[in-house]
C-alpha cells in the first residue's frame, strides 16, 4: 500500500512522478495484487450478467407479471416494460463501463499513475439534462393511462363497497334496489364476485389502519385510508378466480389478509347474488323471533 500512496501523491503533488530505483509502479507490487484486481473486476461484472439473467429466466419460473385480465392492464404493462427497458439499458451500460474501468485501469496492470482532473462542465450539463428530459417525457407519456385508471371514473353507482380491516376484506353488495346502505344489502367476506366485460366500481374504505387493495391480475392497487371513501374501477376480460391481497403492512396478520375475486358471466354473477341473498335471509331472524329480555 505504501507504493500506491507514494506514487499517487507524486502524481497529484505537482512534482513529476519520481521513479524510485528498483521500485516501479507495477514491479514493486506483490503478485497477488494482480489476481485480486481481476477477481474484483469479474465480481462487478457478475452484477449486470446475473441481473440480466434473472430477468430472462424469471418468466420461465412464473416469477413475472401475473396474467392480465383487465382492460386497462395492457397500457399499464406497456408503461412497465417501457420503463424497464429504459432503466435496463442504463443499468447495463453503467455496470459494463464500471467493469471495464476496473479491468483496464487495474493499478497492478498499469505503469502510469492516476491523472487528476477537475471534471467536465459540459459532461455534467449533459448527464443532468438527459435524465431530466427523460423524466419529463415519462411524466407526460403516462398521463393518459393514469387518467384512465385513477381519474375517468365510470358514471355509475358503486357496484360494491369494500371495507378493509385487520385482517380481512368485508364486502357489501347493494341488494335488489341497487343502492348501498339499505336494508337489502348483501354482506360477504373475502369473496369478491365480478361480472365479466362490465365496468365495476368499488367504493373502498378502511375500518382501522392503512391497507392496500391489490388485485394483481386486474392491475389494480389502491390504498384504503381510514376516514376516506375511495373509488376504484376496472373491467375484467377473462373468467376465473384470482387473488385479492393487501399490499400495505397493516399489522401482525398482514400476510393472511387475502381474499379471492371471481370473474364470471353476468348470469353466473346474478345466480351467485341470489344464493347469497337466500343464505342471508335464512340466517336472519325476523323481528318476532328476537327474544325479549326476561324481566328480573
Ligand atoms: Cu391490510
Amino acid at each position: 500500500m505504501d507504493h500506491d500512496n507514494r506514487d499517487r501523491n507524486a502524481g497529484s503533488g505537482g512534482s513529476p512522478p519520481g521513479k524510485i530505483p528498483g521500485d516501479t509502479w507495477a514491479d514493486g507490487l506483490p503478485k497477488g495484487r494482480r489476481w485480486s484486481g481481476i477477481a474484483w473486476s469479474l465480481l462487478f461484472l457478475l452484477v449486470p450478467v446475473l441481473g440480466t439473467a434473472t430477468f430472462v429466466i424469471a418468466p420461465y419460473y412464473d416469477h413475472w407479471l401475473p396474467k392480465d385480465v383487465s382492460v386497462h392492464g395492457k397500457s399499464i404493462d406497456g408503461l412497465f416494460y417501457f420503463i424497464l427497458v429504459l432503466t435496463g439499458v442504463v443499468f447495463l451500460a453503467t455496470e459494463l463501463i464500471l467493469f471495464w474501468f476496473m479491468w483496464k485501469y487495474d493499478a497492478a496492470a498499469s505503469s502510469k499513475p492516476a491523472t487528476y482532473i477537475h471534471g467536465s462542465h459540459t459532461l455534467e450539463v449533459v448527464w443532468t439534462i438527459i435524465p431530466a428530459a427523460t423524466m419529463l417525457f415519462l411524466a407526460i407519456y403516462q398521463m393518459n393511462t393514469w387518467a384512465d385508471v385513477k381519474m375517468r371514473r365510470p358514471r355509475m353507482a358503486p357496484s360494491v363497497e369494500v371495507v378493509a380491516r385487520q385482517f380481512e376484506w368485508r364486502l357489501r353488495y347493494p341488494g335488489r334496489d341497487e343502492t348501498l346502505g339499505t336494508e337489502d344489502d348483501l354482506f360477504v367476506v373475502n369473496d369478491l364476485h365480478v361480472p365479466i366485460d362490465e365496468d365495476f366500481l368499488v367504493q373502498l374504505k378502511s375500518m382501522d389502519v392503512l391497507h392496500s387493495f391489490f388485485l394483481p391480475n386486474l392491475r389494480v392497487k389502491q390504498d384504503a385510508v381510514p376516514g376516506m371513501k375511495i373509488p376504484v374501477w376496472f373491467k375484467a376480460t377473462e373468467t376465473g378466480t384470482y387473488d385479492i391481497v393487501c399490499a400495505e403492512v397493516c399489522g401482525w396478520g398482514h400476510y393472511k389478509m387475502k381474499g379471492r375475486v371471481t370473474v364470471e358471466s353476468r348470469a353466473d354473477f346474478n345466480r351467485w347474488l341470489a344464493r347469497i341473498e337466500a343464505e342471508q335471509k335464512a340466517t336472519q331472524r325476523g323481528p318476532e323471533e328476537i327474544p325479549v329480555a326476561a324481566a328480573d
